[in-house]
């Protein structure tokens, strides 16, 4: 692919609610370029953006795919991105590094939440968007009804530049408010015909109030406008880029991907209305040439065939294929070999990319997602990705036993690839624990462990790492190991003191007299009580909190040995903790929740039931956060619950607190089912 000038660059990430017909666009945008040479459609699993193999199956995009529509002499860089929360890793991912945002509205539905999530998040980027009424042909589609959606729901100046000519099955084309002409289309051929006449009054009022916005991002124009002055074709276009720009106004088109029917004019829209890598970064081209080096990478794909892809964006200066960068973030050197842009899953070959251009790279040695490649000269480090903080976890274990290393090395490719993936070993329960952003997320996560690796792996939930402790001191608890069966005999015999510790796991004393246990088998007595502290009474947790004194014993000069009063120890132990008062203890979380201010009710009753304390709540923007503790054990499917009730609005942080003592009744469904599984 030939190379472009930073001023002929646009990067636009197409941005919606699942569903909205970001991919189907995506799709008839390459195809009105000449991308592709037939329209491919998702359901039938032929688009270039939704190739992986789980795409596909699933009809929904999953990861963010860069595609390229050269278009008048111009390259529009478009991602396609997911729009389902579970992967809005994706979607902040291309939000860094785009210029500006086309979004999808349906019209039959209208916005919907994840376009409220991904519009706020742009408004805290300024991107400039545009918006695009799509499904024009579907039943029920109702163009006005869109647009009143989107001024409810979202910020900015929404301003129709096109109005539809027939919805449903009688959407025909579409009228250009700014020039005044109407298009339809016969078999895919674009036609123009005069404006009809049911239209002409509702098209001069929308001209009106295009007017009106393109002069609101000028104060000349403005002035000119406010005092009564006509205003020139040529000024309203300069007036309404300088709008959206700004992100004052949002223009809005419709039509329909699905048939084909009014998609050339979004093309026209984003070279025209929405900016250059240069325009938006303020400066001019030759300045950002000439600066050093500085490229992104803001993803990085991983196959086990290919190897490994990483995505990046140029900042400032210019990269070049066969070249050697500097990596700031890991202090080292990255050999580049050739460059590609991407249409899909296809490589097109680049000599060198200029600042503002997004690009892949193939096997890079050390670079992760959220570096800088720029020269060791004079390093530029460039701010990284704000990834979402994934919060459902599962434990997963190899279905084949053997499996483990194979399965320890596929996480760790996975994981470079998706940032929005956690990976733990819990030393107290054994588990390894993947942390995801949600159901789907976890089960593709798994199904790609298998396509990509071959390890087929089961998930289930994590077990809870309960403790067990003691409520009350005893003192004098005897412990005699004795065995004198001829030949050489074992003997060791303690008697300990134990009392709760509450700000320490373990400590231990002794206050032997006379040497009645003898210097060198104290050592012995520790780590007897320190082994049996690895598994409680209880329920088998280990057991923490405590103090023990060893208060005095007696020995037998031949009998005696280490391991006989390691043994002695541990009988004294067991006997001690039993008289004790034993309880379980459980995780508490701090938990911080962030919801809109409407769902405060159910999310208070919600966590009552699962015996939550709040702690406070204090208004941030249109939020309530709320602060609450919480037993790990009720927080396990938190992440899908709070889903359900925000419709993926809300979202939330732990971490833990401390241990506390499990409520008796709770205690004693916990203790029976110990008992059952070790009878097992
Ligand atoms: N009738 C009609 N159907 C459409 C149109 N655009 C998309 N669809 C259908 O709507 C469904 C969703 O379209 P996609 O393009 O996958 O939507 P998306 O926004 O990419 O969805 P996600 O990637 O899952 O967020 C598919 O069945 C499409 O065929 C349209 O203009 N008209
Ligand atoms: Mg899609």
């Amino acid at each position: 692919m030939k190379v472009y000038p930073s001023a002929s660059i646009r990067n636009v990430a197409i941005v919606a609610h699942g569903g909205a017909g970001k991919t189907s666009l995506t799709e008839a945008l390459l195809y009105n370029a000449g991308a592709t040479k037939r329209l491919g459609r998702v359901d039938e699993g032929n688009t270039v953006t939704d190739y992986l193999p789980e795409e596909i199956k699933r009809k929904v995009t999953i990861n963010s795919t860069l595609a390229v529509a050269e278009w008048q002499d111009n390259k529009i860089n478009l991602l396609d991105t997911p729009g389902y929360s579970d992967f809005f890793g994706e979607v902040a991912g291309a939000l860094r590094v785009v210029d500006s945002l086309l979004v999808v509205v349906s019209a039959v539905a209208g916005v919907e939440v994840q376009t409220e999530v991904v519009w706020e998040a742009a408004d805290n980027r300024h991107l400039p968007r545009i918006a695009y009424v799509n499904k024009m042909d579907r039943e029920n589609a109702n163009f006005q009804k869109a647009v009143e959606s989107m001024r409810e729901r979202l910020s900015g100046h929404i301003v129709p530049v096109q109005l539809p000519i027939g919805e449903a099955e009688n959407f025909t084309g579409f009228i250009d408010i700014l020039n005044q002409k109407a298009y339809t289309y016969d078999n895919g051929s674009e036609k123009e015909i005069p404006i009809p006449a049911q239209y002409a009054d509702e098209v001069a009022r929308l001209r009106e109030a295009l007017i009106e916005a393109a002069a609101e991002g000028d104060d000349e124009l403005l002035m000119k406008y406010l005092d009564g002055n006509e205003l020139s074709s040529e000024e309203i276009r300069a007036g309404l880029k300088k709008a959206v720009a700004e992100g004052k106004a949002i223009p809005v088109l419709c039509g329909s991907a699905w048939k084909n029917m009014a998609v050339k004019p979004v093309l026209d829209y984003i070279i025209k209305y929405l900016p250059s890598p240069v325009e938006a970064a303020g400066k001019d081209i030759a300045a950002l040439e000439e600066e050093n080096l500085a490229a992104l990478v803001f993803k990085t794909i991983a196959d086990p065939y290919v190897g490994k892809l990483s995505m990046f964006r140029v900042y400032s200066g210019v990269l070049k294929s066969d070249s050697t960068v500097y990596n700031v973030n890991r202090e080292s050197e990255e050999k580049i070999g050739q460059l590609f842009s991407l249409q899909g899953k296809n490589q097109l070959p680049v000599t060198e990319m200029k600042p503002g251009d997004i690009g892949a790279i193939a096997k890079l040695q050390v670079t992760t997602t959220g570096d800088t490649l720029t020269t060791k000269a004079n390093p530029v480090r460039l701010e990284g990705i704000d990834f979402p903080e994934p919060s459902l976890p599962v434990a997963i274990k190899p279905k084949s036993k053997g499996d483990e290393d194979k399965l320890s090395n596929a996480l760790a490719r996975l994981l470079e690839e998706d940032p929005t993936l956690r990976l733990n070993k819990n030393t107290e329960t054994r588990e390894t624990i993947l942390t995801g952003m949600g159901e789907s997320h976890l089960d593709i996560t798994l199904e790609r462990l298998q396509r990509k690796f071959g390890v087929e792996v089961e998930m289930s939930t994590p077990t809870v790492p309960y403790r067990e402790t003691i409520r009350a001191a005893v003192n004098h608890i005897e412990g005699k190991h004795k065995k004198q069966t001829g030949g050489h005999g074992q003997y060791g015999h303690v008697f300990i003191d134990m009392a709760p510790l509450p700000d320490k796991e373990f400590e231990f004393t002794e206050t032997i007299f006379g040497g009645a246990v003898p210097r060198q088998y104290i050592p012995a007595v520790e780590k007897g009580i320190r082994e049996a502290m690895q598994e409680g009474i209880l329920a088998g947790y280990p057991v923490t909190n405590i103090k023990v004194n060893l208060a005095d014993g007696s020995y037998h000069p031949v009998d005696s040995s280490e391991m006989a009063f390691k043994v002695a120890a541990g009988l004294a132990f067991r006997k001690a903790v039993e008289q004790a008062k034993p309880v379980l203890l459980e995780p508490i979380m701090n938990v911080e929740i962030t919801v809109p201010e409407q769902f405060m009710g159910d999310i208070m009753g919600d966590l009552n039931s699962r015996r939550g304390r709040i702690l406070g709540m204090e208004p941030q923007g249109k939020n309530q956060v709320i602060r609450a503790q919480v037993p790990l054990a009720e927080m396990y499917r938190y992440a899908i619950d709070l889903k359900s009730i925000t419709q993926a609005r809300g979202h939330f942080k732990m971490n833990f607190a401390q241990y506390e003592e499990v409520p008796a009744s709770i205690a004693e469904k916990i203790i029976q089912q110990a008992k059952a599984k070790k009878e097992e």
